[in-house]
């Protein structure tokens, strides 16, 4: 396994301050090199054996290749929603029982036109604005540039009353990263992918979180089969919705979901509940 990029070196307050001032922030250099490398062949190699193609539809791209579920599809992938250069942040924006939303690859490939701006938590039907339920990444995998499709952002946009109109054009800047820094926002931030006008891919990783009062983008209880997950580290086990959510929500007869898994390494018994401790 790789080594994180050193947290000590990650102004968490700063970009915490940036997310809630203008809804993004970028982290600069947040990846090691070789995590890097071994996403990219991984990827790459998932690409080719499950002969991904482009979904063909505006949202997901006509050249576009994505895989889902990545953290079913190989261990290596378990080291980045627990990245500890990115989730300190991410944990501050939302709270520490945030989870994995979900994980997955955009590949944007030579000739691919701009994704419409959209809000990544506009289709939850709650009064805007308001505070982060959904707090996004991209992990470059290559350098993103205005010219290979870097994701486009609107400033400001995560304190509007309302969500974009849905393939209304806006005036957007392209978020600029080196190929191993990641761009945090926040889930109203109004954005999308960005237009490809080279002959090289655009590769990115989402690795997407949400509050743990909310349900998660992707199903992982359904998608990560329970045997895998019982393997996780703990961490990446409540991350990924094992866990209880300020000791109560999601809990399975005042039971740890944690503890109910085969060969689950998690502490035995039941859980205290918050109804235990208000007495
Ligand atoms: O590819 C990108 O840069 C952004 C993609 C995105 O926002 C999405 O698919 O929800």
């Amino acid at each position: 396994m790789s080594r994180p990029a050193d947290p000590r070196q990650v102004d968490v307050d700063g970009h915490a301050t940036e997310i809630a001032e203008r809804g993004w922030t970028v982290i600069e250099d947040a990846i090691e090199p070789d995590l890097i490398e071994a996403l990219t062949v991984e990827l790459a190699r998932l690409e080719r054996e499950l002969d991904v193609q482009p979904a063909d539809n505006s949202f997901e791209g006509h050249k576009t290749l994505r895989v889902y579920n990545l953290l079913a599809r190989g261990q290596v992938w378990w080291q980045v929603p627990v990245y500890s250069s990115v989730l300190p942040v991410v944990e501050r924006v939302l709270d520490p029982g945030c989870l994995v939303s979900s994980l997955s690859s955009i590949n944007i490939g030579p000739g691919e036109v701009a994704q419409p701006i959209h809000a990544d938590d506009q289709l939850i039907p709650i009064p805007k604005p308001h505070p982060p339920t959904v707090c996004n990444t991209m992990w470059a995998l290559t350098d993103f540039t205005e010219a290979n499709g870097a994701t486009r952002v609107i400033s400001g946009t995560h304190l509007a009353d309302h969500s974009p109109n849905y393939g209304q054009p806006y005036e957007s800047e392209p978020a600029l990263m080196k190929k191993g820094s990641v761009l945090v926002w926040h889930g109203s931030l109004w954005h999308g992918g960005g237009a490809n006008g080279t002959d090289r891919r655009r590769v990115g990783i989402a690795m997407n979180y949400c509050a743990g009062y909310i349900r998660q983008q992707e199903n992982q209880q359904l998608g990560i089969p329970p045997a895998l997950v019982a393997r996780m580290p703990e961490r990446l086990k409540e991350l990924v919705g094992y866990g209880i959510y300020n000791g109560l929500i999601g809990h399975v007869d005042k039971q740890l979901p944690a503890n109910l898994l085969a060969r689950s390494e998690g502490p035995e018994g039941a859980a205290a509940m918050v109804w235990d401790v208000v007495g």
